[in-house]
């Protein structure tokens, strides 16, 4: 039988590709470029399957173009590249890699708050601009972590493991604001207490914003929103550029009606906003909540497994639409060559 082709849009690691040459005739892209709309549907001609990333849009046009298309794995728990209504409509299989990157976001997002709390970005910049000459008491003087208020937009997988790192390693009181209220057993052991948007913003020192974007959730903080804030509290996204207003979140930050901020996610990224680049009390990252080494290899893996088990006859792990699935519409796809 003829082997199916996929496009694999990004770069990624060599024994995955190597996984992949063992079931599918592979496009890769080893000069791992950015795919335009144009170019990607282009590049999808003929091919059963994708590999993406999150660079990579796929929609009606997308898709329309390339009827043969089947699945579409996502190397990324977030999906918002997907208009997975679309995949659906069309009987296109969409997956994603939850789970496997939950800890080390977490970490990450843990590490970015202590970040802007305790002011390490800006200290280390003043450090290196040679402007170190004495010690001082109130030199870069931030707030407290530990004991603190913990507010988590967003308690999904990875909001609730950083309500555990900050509730078991830290004493942190969490509050959290969320679609859905956690089932009191998951709340018990963090001693998470759930509150409506305003009090969270109103009452959080730190707060950690861990929710999905999506058109409901765009520009989720914004003037309004950062102006409930305390003075003192700190902001950190690890979620998705576009949920924070960065326009309003760096006049907040220039005007001090908020300590500090750390952001790994922008809107339009990977350009940033050039206010975002001037105010002090910031942490920036570029996207790398996820980049660990293991943790990559895993999403990898996982967006490997799921194109593999969807293209021969198996169940693909982690499954966005699975009514695709149930409904037995990928098999009625027959690939065009
Ligand atoms: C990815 C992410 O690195 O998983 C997600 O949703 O944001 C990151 O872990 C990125 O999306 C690349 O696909």
């Amino acid at each position: 039988m003829k082997r199916a082709t996929v496009l694999v849009a990004r770069a990624v690691f060599p024994e995955v590709l190597a996984r992949l040459s063992q079931h599918f005739e592979v496009e890769a892209n080893p000069d791992d470029t950015i795919f335009g709309k144009p170019a990607l549907a282009a590049r999808l001609a003929g091919k059963a399957g994708a590999f993406t990333t999150g660079s990579e849009r796929i929609d009606a046009e997308v898709l329309d173009a390339n009827p043969q298309l089947r699945v579409v794995a996502n190397m990324a728990v977030g999906y918002n590249n997907f208009d997975v209504a679309a995949c659906t409509a069309r009987g296109v299989l969409a997956t994603n890699t939850p789970d496997v990157l939950t800890e080390t976001t977490a970490d990450f997002g843990f590490a970015l708050m202590m970040a802007a709390a305790r002011r390490m970005a800006e200290s280390e910049h003043f450090l290196r601009r040679g402007e170190w000459t004495k010690w001082s008491y109130d030199m870069f003087t931030g707030s407290d972590v530990h004991g603190a208020t913990l507010g988590i937009l967003g308690m999904g997988r990875i909001g609730q493991a950083l309500a555990r790192r900050g509730a078991l390693g830290f004493g942190m009181k969490v509050i959290y604001h969320n679609r859905s209220r956690l089932a009191p057993e998951q709340e018990a052991p963090i001693g998470a207490r759930y509150v409506d948007k305003a009090a969270l913003l109103r009452e959080a020192d730190h707060l950690v914003l861990v929710l999905p974007y999506s058109a409901a959730s765009h520009h989720a903080i914004g003037a309004a929103e950062l102006a409930l804030m305390k003075p003192t509290a700190t902001l950190t996204n690890v979620a998705r550029g576009g949920i924070v207003d960065d326009a309003a979140l760096a006049v907040a930050l220039r005007e001090r009606r908020i300590a500090a901020a750390a952001l790994d996610v922008f809107e339009g990224e990977p350009k940033v906003h050039p206010d975002l680049l001037t105010v002090p009390n910031i942490v920036l990252t570029p996207h790398i909540a996820s980049a660990t080494v293991a943790t990559r290899r895993r999403m990898a893996d996982l967006a490997a497994d799921n194109l593999i088990t969807a293209l021969t006859g198996g169940r693909p792990p982690t499954p966005i639409n699975p009514e695709v699935l149930r409904e037995g519409r990928l098999a009625e796809k027959t690939p065009r060559a």
